[in-house]
């Protein structure tokens, strides 16, 4: 029989230049200090102790250390033995202590998340923890037992062979382990075979998706009594570029988001009940999918997905920064990665990198991609792999070519550019490309929920920004069914160490939920309007937006319903018929009672009229910056700075005056606008972009009001 005792408890961690404490797992020592940008977090070596007696083993047993998680680097000591060294933060690994145990036993584990340039990830936007942060147990088998050293494997590998029609199943249950022979049991059918079988199902039970996410299990005994089972799911996947995802032989487009694992207060030590919570906000707002970024996630967190029928893309953390010493550790990584999801149905795609040309390209990185795929295919022929590109990344670049299928991560709207330029980047890409499969692997926009603002612009961090930004490209998205997955970036708020923006230390406030997953920021309802089709709801944007200094407000109403009536104080002012974002006017003379009614079900809000914007819902405390060129008409047959760089670049006059004022407004900010002439990507962005908007991301500063109107007096006398 296998026993497995639990190492949570009782353990001493020392860190240097601090006194020893008890503490129990999960741990990290970063849980406060990786989530505040201000103080840089520590990273070292740190060590954890734990005192445990000889474990009960049958003769010729073996007993076997399993560590779920240990970031980054852990060395392994028993009794003074140094025992492994297993570098990856993310994957599980197991240690052979047979040959070291006492009566009583002393294990330590060093473990080490300082900076290097041979293990992933290095440079990347969120925080790298330090801490066994997942869970130690050790597990004690009889002499005759199924693999556990290699790659952090169960033993049992489960691939299923679907028939075109669907109709019938092939599935061949593979298992490693030092016995004779061993019994393979499948819905009450047992054979026993030297390792591996192959059984028929008939008229199979589909996993399929949300809707039915049925799963089966399969079960390995050996005759000395140790057992392995798992789980896995009969279905079939399919990548077309023009139909996208298909899941049982019928289009499925993958519309959901990304997760990153950590929660404040707790960083990156988690347990089953921190996941169960994350879990059911992904199903509340009604995904299919996760982007499990950037790194192997908890295994009870792939088996939610495989429970609630979440398709996910997993990935390795091989990003942003190409390391030439690093070869190794992506393809170690890509392996244990492999092989201990292997036979998770909700995996459908291997992620190679993300973003990790921005730094350049150069043979050693193409190498590493081409040795990485080929090890993705030898270990999983059924599933493709992908990755995530940048938009700088040349769309012709052989490296995109490495990878089975796609996807970009486009911030146009945020960082840079106008929310359409997403929509022409992916028609035009998916235009020249006919033959890929193509996906939207992030998009986001940051907000800070304490931010309001009644005219909201890219870079202003409030929840109203997030809210058009988020419109928009729902839209863009819907439009596209022929993107095979979309992924917003992110479902929640996460620890970005390097980061002090938008009022919050060490934060990307990408997320539709804060950090701490208490509040679901207003953009959450407009995915679960439009996503949800189980939970009938309404909801109100704006009921942090109290004080109004508009006449008339606009309220908006996000619901899976329609009609959609809007109340003031009690009376019924308009109903509308539509989906998923109803948009009203609001007259404001004090304070309100804002309700919204779809059928019997209902949202209130309360605002008040007051004379002067509330400095507390602004960022950069400058409030809602009103440019007279918002309002403006200007002549459209004549040039103006409402058009494109492209378009003025078109024309030597307007060209001419459009160049001055960016040599100037160069000099004082705009990397963007210095590694353009020397990025196609970028030239290529920025002619996409309007010039107006330009002006407004430079700011007063860069470009005061007085000149933006003497340009555009210019401009105005061209005639196009
Ligand atoms: C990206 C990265 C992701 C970042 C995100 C952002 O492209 O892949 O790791 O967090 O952008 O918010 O800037």
């Amino acid at each position: 029989m296998r026993k497995i005792i639990d190492f949570t408890d009782n353990w001493l961690f020392t860190k240097p230049g601090e006194p020893q404490k008890s503490v129990n797992l999960p741990h990290t020592w970063n849980a406060v200090d990786g989530q505040d940008g201000g103080n840089d977090y520590w990273r070292g070596t740190a060590s954890y102790t734990k005192l445990f007696p000889r474990p009960a083993l049958e003769p010729g047993g073996r007993a076997v250390l399993e560590f779920l998680g240990a970031a980054m680097t852990a060395d392994v000591t028993v009794n003074g033995k140094h025992l492994a060294h297993h570098e990856g933060g993310y994957s599980t690994f197991r240690v052979d202590i047979t040959d070291v145990l006492r009566d009583e036993n002393t294990l330590t584990v060093a473990v080490d998340n300082s900076e290097n340039d041979r293990i992933y990830p290095q440079k990347a936007d969120f925080t790298f923890y330090g801490g066994l942060y997942r869970g130690v147990n050790l597990i004690c088998v009889p002499e005759e037992h199924f693999e556990l050293i290699k790659d952090g494997t169960l033993g049992i590998f489960v691939t299923v062979e679907l028939s075109d029609d669907l109709k019938t199943a092939a599935v061949k249950v593979e298992t490693q382990h030092n016995g004779s022979e061993v019994e393979i049991t499948l819905c009450g059918e047992t054979k026993c075979v030297k390792s591996g079988a192959e059984f028929k199902l008939d008229n199979p039970h589909l996993w399929d998706g949300t809707e039915d996410p049925y799963l089966y299990t399969v079960t390995a005994r050996l005759p000395g009594g140790d057992e392995v089972s798992t789980h896995f799911g009969v279905r079939k996947i399919g990548f077309d570029p023009n139909l996208g995802f298909l899941l049982n032989n019928r289009p499925y487009p993958l519309r959901g988001v990304s997760r990153h694992q950590d929660r404040e207060g707790l960083g990156n030590a988690l347990t089953v009940k921190e996941h169960r919570e994350d879990m059911e906000l992904i199903r509340e707002i009604g995904a299919n999918t996760v982007r499990l970024a950037h790194y192997q996630h908890a295994q009870e967190f792939y088996d939610l997905c495989d429970e609630y029928g979440m398709c996910v893309w997993a990935e390795i953390p091989y990003i942003t920064h190409h390391m030439e010493k690093g070869r190794q550790n992506t393809l170690d990584q890509m392996r244990e990665l492999i092989t201990q999801c292997y036979n998770h149905p909700s995996i459908v795609c291997w992620g190679l990198s993300n973003e990790i040309a921005v730094h350049g390209m150069s043979e050693d990185l193409m190498e590493n991609h081409q040795l990485l795929n080929a090890l993705c295919h030898k270990l999983d022929p059924t599933r493709p792999t992908t990755m995530a590109h940048a938009f700088m990344l040349d769309q012709d670049s052989p490296l995109i070519d490495v990878a089975d299928i796609g996807s970009w991560n486009l911030y146009f709207g945020w960082y840079l550019g106008e929310l359409e330029q997403n929509d022409s980047f992916l028609d035009e890409y998916h235009r020249k490309h006919p033959d890929r499969v193509i996906g939207f692997s992030e998009y986001g926009a940051d907000a800070n929920p304490r931010f309001q603002s009644p005219r909201p612009e890219s870079g202003d961090y409030t929840e109203s920004y997030q809210c058009v930004y988020h419109e928009h490209l729902l839209k863009c998205i819907e439009e596209r069914p022929w993107l095979w997955a979309t992924h917003v970036w992110n479902m929640f708020d996460f620890a970005a160490d390097g980061r002090n923006e938008g009022g919050k230390d060490g934060q990307n406030q990408k997320g539709l939920v804060t950090f701490d997953r208490k509040l679901k920021k207003d953009a959450f309802y407009l995915y679960k309007a439009a996503w949800n089709k189980r939970e009938p709801f309404i909801h109100i944007c704006g009921r942090r937006y109290a004080d109004r200094a508009e006449d008339v407000a606009e309220v908006k109403v996000y619901s899976n319903l329609s009609p959609v009536t809007l109340y003031e104080d009690g009376k019924a002012l308009e109903t509308k018929d539509g989906r998923t974002v109803f948009t009203f006017k609001v007259p404001l003379t004090g304070e309100h009672m804002i309700e919204a009614k779809a059928g019997e079900y209902t949202d209130r809000i309360t605002v008040r009229k007051v004379s002067e914007f509330n400095m507390d819902y602004s960022f950069s405390r400058k409030g809602p910056v009103a440019n007279w060129f918002d309002e403006a008409d200007f002549d459209s047959s004549c040039y103006s700075i409402r058009d494109t760089m492209g378009t003025l670049q078109g024309n030597p006059e307007a060209a001419a005056i459009v160049n001055e004022i960016m040599t100037k407004a160069r000099a004082s900010r705009g990397e963007v606008a210095q590694s353009a002439s020397s990025n196609p990507a970028l030239q290529k962005m920025m002619a996409g972009m309007s010039f107006e908007g330009i002006l407004k991301k430079a700011g007063e500063n860069v470009v005061p009001a007085a000149t933006v109107r003497e340009i555009n007096a210019k401009l105005q006398k061209i005639r196009k």
